[in-house]
Order: structure tokens, then sequence, then C-alpha cells
């Protein structure tokens, strides 16, 4: 103890504060245990907060690396998410269309002339692309009367395919209703856009919905959804979750009730809470079986009771592994709903992403949505140039 107050007594004399007593070394070795503890508390709680980030970010990302660094003498593992813009998503998400049809038609046309055997070749991979046998052969018409300019060569074949299959939703595109992918909070509508959600069996409705009620909630909108598949309570469950998420009202009936008196209840609704959306999600269907085309016609029908211009977006989500058969199902749903847009989903899998050009094509409709997995920032909207950039690429 007396070495201690001889250490000390250097500094009290500096001070001008006297002798060190007994006391005086309790009180300050009190003092620095004190310190010490709240040193450690605040580095504890510095490794806390890197946690909390780890999750979060690892959640919302893809492809996290971690990283370990020292905090004050602490190691302290941090993952750190490279931040993936929607181009690099679609581009990764069409990659397996790249490789398996579209990369492949450049590699056949390599040489300085277009011959007839090269242009079956082609046409040939074309049929294989979902792209539809009117377009394919149009596109070979067009093809061979470019192989008549001399100047036209292999390097100019990817700019022929984008300009010929960008014509094809030049015009459908032109038309979409811009309030379908943004909210101005400073241009608020007189009434709840209503957007009715429409497809076969597990195409991504449901999905799609959550997402995109996410993204109209994050720019402020106020979004009320209808949970329209009164068939099975796990689809309205999963429609929970997402408009939990999403800060988005919900509503619900009882299993097994009306579909379009939840569609009229959710209008209703959105109208009195001055809702800027109203989106439902419907039960999926087969195409083919027109009592259940006939039941979603009816739901339609019934939000007129309630605004004579709801709704104003029905929307057909086609899986884009589908392949030819997507066009049967435009065709169908379009004939009894007269469809406003469409929305390809999982455009990551195996498609060969050629639907989407003949479909569009056929009805006239745009596509009006893309999506490349099962994450909120998987989901934007189509642009024709961007998407035939990542495509052909
Ligand atoms: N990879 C991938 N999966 C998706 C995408 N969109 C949806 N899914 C998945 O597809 C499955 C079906 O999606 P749902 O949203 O339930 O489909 P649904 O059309 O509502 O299905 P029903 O209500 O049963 O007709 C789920 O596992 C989704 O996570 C996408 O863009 N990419
Ligand atoms: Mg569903």
């Amino acid at each position: 103890m007396q070495s201690i107050i001889s250490l000390i007594q250097p500094l009290y004399t500096a001070l001008g504060a006297g002798e060190v007593n007994v006391g005086d070394v309790w009180g300050l070795a009190l003092c620095l245990l004190m310190l010490l503890g709240a040193v450690a508390l605040t580095v504890d709680g510095k490794s806390e907060i890197t946690k909390v980030e780890e999750t979060t970010q690892a959640v919302s990302e893809t492809e996290p690396k971690v990283v370990e660094s020292e905090v004050a003498g602490h190691k302290i593992k941090e993952v750190v998410v490279p931040r993936v813009s929607w181009k690099d998503r679609l581009t990764k998400g069409l990659s397996r269309s790249r490789q398996e049809v579209w990369g492949k038609l450049e590699k056949i046309f390599t040489g300085e002339s277009l011959d007839e055997d090269t242009l079956e070749e082609i046409e040939e991979l074309l049929y294989t692309a979902d792209i539809g046998p009117t377009t394919a052969a149009e596109l070979i018409d067009a093809l061979r009367e470019k192989a008549k300019d001399t100047d036209f060569k292999s390097e100019n074949f990817r700019v022929f395919l984008k300009d010929f299959l960008g014509k094809i939703f030049e015009g459908p595109q032109a038309s979409i209703d811009s309030s379908l992918f943004s909210f101005n909070p400073n241009e608020t509508f007189k009434r709840p856009k209503v957007i009715m959600v429409v497809g076969v069996n597990g195409a991504g409705k449901t999905t799609t919905i959550g997402k995109l009620a996410t993204k109209l909630t994050g720019q402020g909108a106020k979004v009320v959804v209808g949970a329209c598949d009164t068939f099975r309570a796990a689809a309205v469950d999963q429609l929970a979750v997402w408009c939990e998420r999403a800060g988005a009202e919900m509503i619900r009936a009882k299993e097994g009730s009306n579909p379009s008196g939840v569609g009229y209840q959710a209008l209703e609704t959105a109208m009195n809470s001055g809702a800027d959306y109203c989106i439902l999600d419907t039960a999926g269907r087969l195409h083919t079986k027109g009592n259940l085309m006939e039941e979603l016609a009816k739901s339609k029908r019934v939000l007129t009771k309630l605004d004579a211009d709801a709704p104003d977006h029905v929307l057909l989500v086609i899986d884009a592994i589908t392949g030819q058969n997507a066009l049967r199902q435009a065709e169908e749903f379009h004939q009894t709903l007269g469809l406003t847009g469409l929305i390809f989903t999982k455009c990551d899998g195996s498609s060969k992403a050629g639907a989407a050009v003949g479909i569009v094509k056929k009805l006239e409709v745009p596509i009006t949505y893309i999506g490349v997995g099962e994450n909120v920032e998987d989901l934007d909207q189509f642009k024709a140039e961007e998407y035939l950039d990542s495509l052909l690429s």
C-alpha cells in the first residue's frame, strides 16, 4: 500500500491536493475499475451492432463475404456484401437463357457472309427459343434480306437481332401507366389504383404482389391488398407475411368464402381509407377451366359497382419456364379478362426467354415487370432495351 501511495503522491503534490491516504487509494482503485467496465461494455456493444448488421445484410443481399477486423484489441467478424444493381441481377438471372439459346445464335454466324445453311441453322435454334414459329419465320426473312447487303457481317448480327426484337416491344411498351412503377407522394391520385393479379397455379402471383407492395409502400404509398385466394388458408398466410413486411393492410375473408366479395371489400376499404393502391391477389387457375375463368371475370365485374374504372390493371403473371404454352395461357386470360399487362417471373430459371417476344407480338399487351429471384430486389420494371442487352450481350 505504501508503495502505491508514494507512486500517487507526486501527482497529488502537483495538483496541490495535500497528503495521499489509504481511503484515496481505494477510491481511485474503484474509479479505475468502473472505467475498465465501461470500456469493456462499449467494445461488446460494438460487436453486437456488427452482428445485427450482418443479419440484415445477409438476408437482403447475395454472395456475402466474411471480413475479419480488430476493434480495441477484439477480433470482429463482419459480413460485407456488395450491393448488386438491378442490371447485374437481370444479367445474372438471364445467364442460362443467354448460354443455352441466345448466345449460341452469334456463334453460328461467324463467317463473312450468311449462306442458306447458316440461315437454316439459325432458324432451327430460333424454334427452340420459344419465340413462336411466325416470329421465327419473320426474323429469318428479314435476316435473308439483310444478308443481300455485302456490308452485313457477323459483327452486325447482334445489332440486327436487338433491332428486330426491340421493334416488337416498341408499340405495346409505350402504353404503360407509369404509376404502376413509381409513386410520387406529391401527386396523390383521386382514387386508389386497382391492380388485379391473375395467373395459373404457382406462377408467382403472391410473391410478385409482396414485392410490388413493398416497392410502393417504400415510396410512401398507402397500399391495401385483397387476399382473394380464399381456397387455401396457406395462401392467405403467405400473403399476410409479405403484407406485414411491406406495411400494407391486408383484407382477408373466411376460408372458402366468395373471392369476388373479398375483392369488393378490399376496394371499399382502400377507397374509404384514402389508399393509393389496391392490389388483388387471386387464386391460381388453369386457363382451360372455363368455370374458374368465369369466376375471375365476375371478380373483375364486381369492382365496377364501387368504381366504374376499376380495375386499372389486370396483370397476368407468367412463369417464364412455361415456354410455348405461355402463349395459350395469355390468349385465354386476355380473352376472359382483357389483360393490360404481363409479368414474367422466374426468368432466373432455365427459360428460353423467347415466349415474352411471341406473346407481346401476338396480343400487343406490354410486359410490366420481370422477376429474377425470390427476394424483393429481384423484381423490377421491364425495359425492353435492358432486357435484350442482357439476353444478347
Ligand atoms: N426463382 C424464382 N422463384 C420465384 C420467382 N417468383 C416467385 N417464385 C417462387 O415460385 C413459387 C410460387 O410462388 P407463389 O407466389 O406462391 O405463386 P402463386 O402464383 O401465388 O401460386 P398459387 O397461389 O398457388 O397459384 C414460390 O416458391 C416463389 O418463391 C422468381 O422470379 N424467381
Ligand atoms: Mg398465390
